[in-house]
């Protein structure tokens, strides 16, 4: 019998998992395994900030399984603004975390990432051996040393206590449920509100800094399934990208491209260059995950953009779209 928590199950990615747990077959590759209770939790029902609440979470679902991924997050501009609150808040909930799944005996533990980890003058492309070669990039480095210090913790655990605590390394990621807030947005969910506003004002759609920098995106449901499989099938502490191929790097420009066309704007649209663009590029391989899992079809990024786009313009009413300030 076991049971899997995964925290922050009510954010981007945790409702990606839930979606394909929900979805796919009982027993099949990414499905539900017969006898797996999956627990989605949010941080009501307990601020991992906090010993004592992530404690009592722990003691409540009694998981022998962990998927990590609460934390704070946001998008270039909120980890520029919140570089301390970035750090500290991710660093309790991490620390708390893989603390509360030792000493409750949490058989295994997947904590999540980013390849914003990465030291920002590295050679690419980005594989998991360059965690540590350097300081990340200024823009996020309050938000990228809290996780690093989950891939020294994990060693550290498992040179100790030889626990089974790994992670993963997503890129940039998008898709339903994601975070609209136009202040701590990542760029898809924020361009695609700002587009969605200008066609509905009839005002010009503005995209921030240069449209130069280039990205890898992952589509939250294809990284699920990755998540599932990491749970079931990778028992190494070292850390694991889990990403589309290098040569899906595309430019902000491209993407606000594809969104122009996901929503058929047809009103001006132009570059913002007093917006900082951040990190030029993030290439990461993902070589290491391909060797080890085989063959895994990723949706293709217009497809997923308009599935993701679809679920904005169904769900607006009730999805992250506003004023929640950072702190
Ligand atoms: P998200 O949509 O912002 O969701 C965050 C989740 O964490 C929510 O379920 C939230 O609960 C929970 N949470 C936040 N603060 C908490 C606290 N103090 N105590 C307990 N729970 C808390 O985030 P996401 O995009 O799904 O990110 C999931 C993981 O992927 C994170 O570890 C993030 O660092 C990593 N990541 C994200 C990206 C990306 O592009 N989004 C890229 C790379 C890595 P509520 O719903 O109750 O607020
Ligand atoms: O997704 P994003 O916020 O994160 O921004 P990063 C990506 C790029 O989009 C930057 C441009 O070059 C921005 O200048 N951009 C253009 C915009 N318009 C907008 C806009 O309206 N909103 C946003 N947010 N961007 C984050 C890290 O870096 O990556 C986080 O700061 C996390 O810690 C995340 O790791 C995955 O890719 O630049």
């Amino acid at each position: 019998m076991s049971v899997i928590l995964v925290t922050g199950g009510t954010g981007l990615v945790g409702k990606a998992i839930q979606h394909v747990i929900e979805t796919e077959l009982e027993g099949s590759r990414f499905g539900k395994k017969p006898g797996e209770t999956w627990v989605f939790a949010s941080s009501k029902e307990g601020d991992l900030r906090d010993a004592e609440q992530a404690r009592k979470l722990f003691e409540k679902y009694k998981p022998t399984h962990v998927i990590h991924l609460a934390a704070l997050v946001g998008g270039l501009f909120a980890n520029m603004k919140y570089k301390l609150t970035f750090y500290r808040d991710n660093t309790l909930i991490n620390d708390n975390v893989l603390y509360t799944s030792h000493i409750t005996g949490v058989k295994k533990l997947i904590s999540c990432l980013s390849t914003c980890v990465y030291p920002d003058k590295v050679e690419y492309p980005l594989d998991e051996t360059k965690i540590h070669l350097g300081l990340p990039h200024e823009s996020n480095f309050g938000y990228a040393h809290a996780k690093r210090m989950v891939d020294v913790a994990n060693h550290a655990y498992k040179d100790q206590f030889g626990s089974n605590f790994t992670s993963a390394i997503p890129t940039n990621i998008f898709g339903p449920h994601d975070n609209y807030d136009l202040e701590s947005a990542h760029v898809i969910p924020a361009l695609v509100h700002k587009c969605y506003l200008a066609k509905k004002n009839g005002t010009p759609f503005i995209i921030g800094g240069t449209g130069k920098p280039l990205r890898q995106f992952i589509y939250s449901r294809d990284l699920a399934k990755l998540f599932i499989w990491q749970l079931r099938e990778y028992d190494d502490v070292e850390p694991l990208i889990l990403s589309v191929g290098e040569d899906e790097e595309v430019s902000i420009k491209q993407v606000a491209d594809a969104i122009v066309k996901a929503l058929d704007f047809k009103g001006e649209y132009a570059f913002d260059p007093s917006r900082a663009d951040g990190q030029f590029r993030k290439p990461a391989s993902n070589k290491k995950l391909l060797s080890l899992i085989g063959d895994f079809e990723f949706t293709p990024f217009e497809q997923a953009l308009d599935e993701s786009v679809k679920w904005f313009l169904e769900n607006y009413d009730a999805a992250r779209t506003g004023k929640k300030n950072v702190v």
